[in-house]
Parts: structure tokens; sequence; C-alpha cells
């Protein structure tokens, strides 16, 4: 049985999203955030202390977005993963990075100095800065997106979660307004599936049921 680590609407969303999309059986084990401070316990599992944190028999991994592409690859090749054949294996393997490194990196820059840091040591010039930082980074999903439903391969893949993680972290920063018009769109679509409202729902049962907070740490304010 798999079982992943979670803090509500954190990294881990993504793994946990992909398997209510593959419709593959898991246990979901709520932490309140950070668990590094909140829940030291798990610095066992991940000395980190950050989520998520996937088992799935031996195998352990903590990076989400490789998470994915080993869900995609395992449990539903050449669907929700592209193959090394397509021709766009190395684009699916680009976006899925991309989510992470590219478009969620800035976002935390923005949450720490916002959000989370003690108001004395916020930090406004760096939020305004990896603001834009972070909405100049849209430019290539943009381009894309203005001509295709998906970011590759004409189909839903794993690179999708990657980055539409990314905007629902944004959507948490009050960013979405600034998203421009073909990403707004793939943003409400992606809201629209049926997997991304099951694992929106499973993670909410799960935290209700495991006595953690049912909001995302991203809305402290
Ligand atoms: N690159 C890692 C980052 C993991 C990470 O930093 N997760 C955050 C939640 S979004 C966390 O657990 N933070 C708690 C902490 O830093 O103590 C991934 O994509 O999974």
């Amino acid at each position: 049985m798999i079982t992943l680590h979670h803090c509500v609407s954190a990294r881990s969303f993504r793994p946990l999203w992909m398997l209510e999309e593959l419709g593959v059986p898991y246990e979901l084990k709520m932490l309140p955030f950070p668990p590094r401070a909140k829940a030291r316990p798990f610095l066992e599992i991940n000395p980190l202390g950050t989520v998520p944190a996937f088992e799935d028999g031996g195998v352990r991994m903590t990076e989400s977005a490789a998470i994915c592409e080993y869900l995609a690859a395992r449990f539903s090749p050449g669907n929700l993963s592209v193959n090394v054949d397509e021709p766009d294996y190395g684009p699916y393997l680009n976006f899925l990075y991309f989510g992470e490194a590219t478009l969620t990196f800035p976002q935390t820059l923005i949450l720490r100095y916002a959000r989370f840091e003690p108001p004395e040591r916020r930090q406004p010039q760096v939020v305004e800065d990896y603001t834009k930082w972070f909405l100049a980074r849209l430019r290539t999903l943009e381009r894309r997106l203005s001509t295709e439903d998906y970011l590759c391969a004409r189909r839903f893949t794993a690179a999708d979660v990657s980055v539409g993680y990314a905007l629902l972290l944004a959507s948490h920063l009050a960013l979405t307004d600034r998203f421009p018009p073909a990403i707004a769109r793939y943003w409400s679509n992606l809201q629209q599936r049926a997997g991304y409202r099951r694992a929106m729902d499973a993670q909410h049962a799960a935290a209700l049921a495991q006595g953690v907070p049912t909001t995302a740490a991203a809305d402290t304010r």
C-alpha cells in the first residue's frame, strides 16, 4: 500500500492529485504545518521535515515532481506519462521540472517574506521582486497554452499536475487575477477535473478525521 505524508495544499498535493487521477489505493497521513516543528516524529521518516514523503513498499521519495513521474510511469505509461518514443517526451520532462524549479521556487520566497516570517523580518522588496519573477516565468506557458489545451502530447499528463500545483499555490497568493488569458482558461479547466476535486475532498476529509487544520499554511497572514 502506498503511503503519502501530506500537509493541506502543500507540494504533496501533486502526488495526491496523481493518485486520485490514477485511482490507485493509498493511505493519506496528514501533518500540521510545518511538520519539522509541529510533528517531530515525522523527522524519522524525512530528516528534512518536508512534505511530500512517499512510501511504496521499500521505495521512499521526497520530491513531488519525481513522485509524479514515478506514479505516471508505474501506473499509467503512455497516458499520464509520456513515453520515451513519443515526440513530446522532452517537453514532458521539461514541464514536470519547470512546475517545481521555475514556477514554485519564486513563490516560496513570496510566501516566506510576506506571510511566514514574523512582521519585523518581512521583506516587501523580496515579495515584489519575486512576484514579478513568477509572473514573467509564466510566459513560456502562455505561449504553449494559447494553441494547446494541455502542456504536452495533446493529453493531460503528470506535467499538468506539476504545473497545475504551481498555479494552485499562486491562487493562495492571490495572483490568479494576473494570469494571462490562456493560463486563466487552463487553470479553470484543471480545477474542474474530477481527479483534482477528489484530491481536494480527500485532503479536507483526512484533515478533519486526523485533527489537523483544514486550511492551507499559505493562507496564514
Ligand atoms: N522540492 C521539494 C520541496 C518540498 C518542500 O519544501 N515542501 C514544503 C511544503 S510545500 C515543506 O514541507 N516545508 C516545510 C519546511 O520547510 O519545514 C518538492 O517539490 O517536493
